[in-house]
């Protein structure tokens, strides 16, 4: 009779274990009080909006809740696959990262699956042929980004005849929010023969980049630039700089359109420089636990979460600043 009822302990704790955990260590809610093991990668720290992602991230995944195992890929997709087979060989409960760029997961992302890990997009997306390869992901909606930032420029263009000659900071060659973004903005632009855009270049997210090609494109074009349309933020305050040293006023003589709202983008339109800023919220940390508690539990999550975001122009700027989260 004991080795029965034994038996039927051990079986009660593997199944607990079986339906807590998700192939990991299991724990967290349900599992004898364990924390959820969670691996992270991380792009890497390339801009203003990164690092208050970061700081979200790590804010919402924190002990004795969460273990957090987390990585910075400094913008390198090779990093990223090797910080994702680690969380792998670690076992962890749940995957989670912020892809570089869309394509070259599948293989990892199946490795994930025969591990029986759960994996969480946030921020960016892949492309992949099998869904079944991630969960869910909680991120902006980088075309809707692109839209609002070409509607903005349409609104300042009233009355204007044209040509109205336009540069383009672009993102990371190949991630989600530099081929949305363009998307975006290119189908609202389109059929008003008003708007020219007479060079795109990568400035990869970053200040020193987005300077460096924004010299580039001065010395190219010769004065006949009107606008920049940057896919963030920091590369738009990067070519600020190439602006004023070239002896042109930013804001004016060339009007400045970007993406992400971060607080050097409202000091930027405070001072007259920077035109608007479409918001990308990076704050997804809160959002991101419960998803992960919701995946570690067995429980339903929709296949996409969005969050809320808004456009914010140098008028506001002075008023909104004190508001800025990020
Ligand atoms: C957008 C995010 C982008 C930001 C950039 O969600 O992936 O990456 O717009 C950041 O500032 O580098």
């Amino acid at each position: 009779m004991r080795k029965f009822l034994f038996g039927m302990l051990a079986l009660g704790a593997v199944a607990l274990a079986g339906c807590s955990g998700s192939g990991g260590e299991g724990g967290g809610e349900g599992g004898e009080g364990k924390p959820i093991t969670v691996g992270f990668s991380q792009v890497g720290a390339e801009s203003e909006w990164r690092t208050a992602n970061t700081r979200s991230v790590k804010e919402a995944l924190v002990a004795p809740e969460f273990r957090l195992r987390f990585s910075d890929a400094q913008q390198k997709q090779e990093n990223q696959i090797k910080a994702l087979r680690s969380f792998i060989a670690q076992r962890v409960d749940v995957i989670a990262f912020s892809p570089v760029v869309e394509s070259g997961w599948e293989t990892v992302l199946r490795e994930a699956k025969a591990a029986n890990i759960p994996v969480v997009l946030t921020d960016r997306a892949v492309d992949v042929s099998d869904e079944s390869l991630y969960v869910t992901f909680i991120g902006s909606d980088f075309v809707e980004e692109g839209r609002r930032a070409a509607r903005w420029l349409i609104e300042d263009s009233e009355g204007k005849t044209g040509p109205v000659r336009i540069v383009e900071l672009q993102g990371t060659v190949g991630s989600a929010p530099a081929n949305d973004r363009m998307r975006g903005f290119k189908e609202v632009i389109e059929g008003d023969s008003r708007f020219q855009i007479v060079r795109s270049q990568s400035g990869d997210f970053t200040r020193a980049k987005g300077k460096e090609v924004m010299e580039a494109f001065i010395k190219a074009e010769n004065g006949g630039i009107d606008v920049l349309f940057a896919h963030n933020d920091d590369m738009a305050i990067g070519a600020i700089q190439a602006i004023e040293e070239a002896g042109l006023k930013p804001g004016s003589d060339i009007r400045i359109v970007s993406i992400d709202g971060v607080r050097g983008a409202f000091e930027a339109m405070k001072a007259g420089k920077l035109n608007a800023t479409v918001e990308c919220n990076p704050l997804l940390g809160e959002q991101l636990a419960q998803l992960i508690r919701d995946v570690h539990a067995g429980r339903e999550v929709p296949r996409r979460v969005t969050v809320e975001e808004g456009v914010y122009t140098m008028d506001q700027a002075a008023a909104e600043l004190p508001n800025r989260k990020y």
